[in-house]
């Protein structure tokens, strides 16, 4: 028998903002306007907005009651007390510095742990943390298993580390050029893909032989122990929050963005066990972010941070909906043959667009012109996540190739319906069928540092 409570979504809409789509011509002048990058287009001009699950969360009735508790003082306000009594009771670090998204975060933690010529090893790289690792003068190794590298493979835990990389690694430069690796649970650029318990508990053994710490990137960290509930045996009584607390207990700090898993649009912390890392962090964040009672986030901000997380984390039909809508997205992909990368992940579907353009070089940005294309086709935005993401290599100046090039579909929390997905499927089926006329890009302005914000784009 069906279960009907898993049929519909876990709560009702209170309050709606209208939305528009722009008609083919008018999408064309925009996306041309845009450069061809998603992220320069105007929001007015996007019908459906699946551009990032960052920051564009819808919240509950719980989290925009506790906006008008802000305690706006300067020092100390009682939402930054309450902040820390949340994430210590979910999480268990002893201490936490707030931030005003986690790129605050992964600023003070490179900035504290590394030297120069030091080597950072993570299950895969994300934008942002790469390119404070390597500001403060690491290099970044990638030591995820082979699997997340294949779109098409499948595996339950595809986001886990390979610990003969990382034993690898260890000895090629020596365990003391290692302050720490950096594990994503789960992994954004792998596809969302989760990271198992049992992994982390032998990542967490591995390092603490060799005084190497244990940095948990959390963005997306209640996602991942979703995927621990249903899939790693052993979880499937223990709720989310249980397995959350697990899950930490096997690191020793925390760069936390905000804006996903604690449903907000705005906020992230750095959390740690360490007490001096904890008086450095401190110091650092009001030179960086603001007082170490805010750290860049006003108190109300706070406030649903705390709120969210904690929401999100007493009654497990938030995530796991969440998810779910995810998983109904990527369904309706695969049964239309477009394809993607299984299995689908927490947070976004994200389309291949390597399989999708096969006659188009990488150098010719196929999976910016996949996004671009989905836009003219469908108004819907999504975001490039393939070369144009990587960058190019600080010691070399060339492209780096990375073997995903994909597009990703990401999907805010509670904002959108599964009608919204079944346009993003009609859309996308729609290009598969003109996919053989489409031409490559050429990139006509690129910055220096995370490009994929600003590069521009002509078709060639
Ligand atoms: N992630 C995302 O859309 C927003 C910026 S990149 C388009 O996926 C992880 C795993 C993230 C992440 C941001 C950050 C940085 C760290 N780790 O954006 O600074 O996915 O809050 O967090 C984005 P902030």
């Amino acid at each position: 028998m069906v279960d009907l409570s898993q049929m519909a979504e876990p709560f009702k809409i209170k309050m709606v903002e209208p939305i528009k789509i722009r008609t083919r011509a008018e999408r064309e002048k925009a996306i041309a306007e845009a450069g061809y990058n998603t992220f320069l287009l105007k929001s007015e001009d996007v019908w459906i907005d699946l551009l990032t699950d960052s920051g564009t969360a819808a919240m509950s009735d719980y989290q925009w009651a506790g906006m008008m508790l802000g305690d706006e003082a300067y020092a100390g306000s009682k939402n930054f007390y309450f902040l820390c009594d949340v994430v210590k009771d979910i999480m268990g670090y002893k201490y936490l510095v707030p931030t005003h998204q986690g790129r605050g975060a992964e600023h003070i933690l490179s900035r504290y742990y590394i030297r120069e010529g030091d080597h950072v090893p993570g299950n895969m790289y994300f934008t942002t943390t790469r390119l404070h690792q390597e500001m403060a003068g690491a290099t970044f190794h990638d030591v995820i298993i082979d699997e997340a590298h294949n779109p098409s493979k499948e595996h339950p835990f595809k986001g886990n580390v390979d610990i003969a990389k990382l034993e690898k690694l260890v000895s090629e430069v020596g365990e003391d050029k290692i302050p720490y690796i950096t594990v994503g649970a789960p992994v954004n650029m792998a596809g969302g893909q989760p990271v198992s318990m049992a992994n982390m508990k032998e990542v967490a053994g591995f390092c603490r032989k060799r005084n190497i710490k244990v940095v948990l990137d959390a963005a997306r960290v209640l996602e991942n122990c979703y995927f621990i509930q249903q899939r790693e045996d052993g979880y499937k009584d223990k709720n989310i929050k249980e397995i959350c607390q697990e899950l930490c207990s096997y690191t020793d700090a925390c760069t936390m963005s905000a804006k996903k898993d604690a449903y907000v649009n705005i906020g992230g912390w750095l959390a740690m066990n360490d007490e001096d890392f904890f008086i450095e962090a401190k110091k650092q964040v009001v030179v960086y972010e603001g007082l170490h009672t805010y750290g860049g986030m006003a108190g109300r901000d706070m406030e649903a941070v705390a709120r969210g997380f904690k929401e999100a984390t007493e009654n497990d039909e938030i995530v796991s909906w969440r998810v779910r809508q995810v998983e109904y997205l990527g369904n309706g992909l695969m049964q239309a043959d477009i394809p993607i990368v299984r299995p689908v992940g927490g947070h976004a579907v994200f389309v291949d667009a390597k399989a999708f353009f096969p006659n188009l070089p990488q150098d010719q940005f196929p999976a910016q012109q996949l996004a671009a294309q989905i836009y003219i086709e469908s108004g819907v935005r999504t975001m490039e996540r393939g070369i144009v993401s990587a960058g190019r290599d600080p010691a070399t100046g060339e492209h780096r190739i990375p073997k995903l090039e994909l597009v990703r579909i990401t999907i805010p929390r509670r904002v959108y319906t599964n009608s919204h997905m079944d346009v993003v499927v009609e859309g996308i089926k729609n290009l598969w069928k003109r996919r053989n006329d489409v031409k490559g890009l050429k990139m006509v302005f690129e910055p220096e540092s995370l490009r994929f914000f600003q590069a521009r784009f002509e078709q060639m």
